[in-house]
């Protein structure tokens, strides 16, 4: 159960928990035409701080823009949406969902008369795939569901609807006693993870997915920037799900998922099975800089 917080932005007002509540006939409810973002905010060693919150709201307005809905505010209002609605729960460390929908008016597929509405909610969310799991590695399961085609979906977007086919694919691996399911492009090379992109590891070079059939994810951005710096040689090329097989380490990035070392594919160790050097080495450094003890990247983060 999602711990519940005092208040959620809705088009321009703080509204309570319990009350911040839809029509039934919103359009996004019937048809999945909306944009999300998630976002973290974590407690620093001198403040709370909100990660890449301007990129966030970029990738937001990008989704609207790929999906033709006109966000009646600006960047700059969004942003400092997402900060008061921070403050106000007063939360120190938290997990924040803006969610760009359309709401009721017309029914019909045209959402282009409907209003095009914002919510925006903050709560405690401890890691996606588990404290253990950022430790131990995670177990994943290549999924018998296919990430999207580039003509079926626009991925550089983050559609509410989309997630249709990360959610068969987390609910397949998960009945399957896996933590996460991998998904496969329509051509069969690796694309992300049902709510996270991939990594690997080989002879010290880290791979990932090239952005074809995938979300471009800001902790995957990070991640690349933070290898470069570390003179790890990096590369963005499409690979199968053998190379993870026999790679030396995987991981997953994402904002809720954070970077979760992955320990076996498809019953398949990876490496030694344990958290890997290169793995340890980003998500220490990544942890570092999120919660304020390495302030090497401070314009990454927006005090509360
Ligand atoms: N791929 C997908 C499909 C995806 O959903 C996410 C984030 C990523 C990659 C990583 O993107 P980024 O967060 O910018 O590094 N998934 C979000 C939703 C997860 C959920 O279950 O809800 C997230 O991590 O917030």
């Amino acid at each position: 159960m999602v711990t519940p917080s005092d208040k959620i932005w809705m088009d321009g007002t703080f509204v309570d928990w319990n009350e911040a509540s839809v029509h039934v006939l919103t359009h996004s409810l019937h048809y999945g035409l909306g944009a999300f973002e998630g976002i973290r905010c974590y407690e620093g060693t001198a403040a709370s701080a909100i990660f890449r919150l301007h990129e966030h709201v970029e990738r937001l307005f990008e989704s609207a823009h790929i999906i033709m809905m006109n966000v009646p505010y600006s960047q700059k209002d969004v942003a400092e949406a997402i900060v008061e609605t921070v403050r106000i729960n007063k939360l120190k460390s938290c997990y924040i969902r803006p969610l760009l929908y359309v709401g009721h008016g017309e029914m019909g597929l045209y959402h282009g008369n409907n209003p095009v509405k914002l919510a925006i909610a903050a709560w405690s969310w401890g890691t996606y795939l588990g404290e253990e799991g950022l430790v131990q590695g995670i177990r994943a399961k290549v999924s018998s569901f296919t990430r999207h085609h580039v003509n079926v979906a626009m991925t550089r977007a983050k559609v509410s609807g989309y997630y249709v086919n990360s959610i068969l694919a987390k609910c397949e691996a998960k009945h399957a006693g896996y933590d996460e399911a991998l998904l496969l492009d329509t051509e069969g090379y690796v694309a992300e993870g049902a709510g996270e992109n991939v990594f690997l590891v080989k002879n010290g070079v880290l791979k990932t997915t090239p952005l074809t059939s995938i979300l471009e994810g800001i902790t995957r951005n990070s991640i690349l920037e933070l290898a470069r710096e570390k003179n790890i040689p990096v590369s963005e090329e499409r690979f199968t799900r053998d190379a993870l097989y026999v790679a030396d380490e995987a991981f997953f990035t994402g904002t809720a998922a954070e970077v979760a070392p992955v320990r076996s594919i498809d019953d398949r160790q990876v490496g030694t099975g344990k958290r890997g050097p290169v793995t340890t080495l980003l998500q220490q450094s990544f942890f570092d800089i999120v919660r304020g003890q390495d302030p090497s990247h401070a314009h990454w983060l927006t005090p509360v």
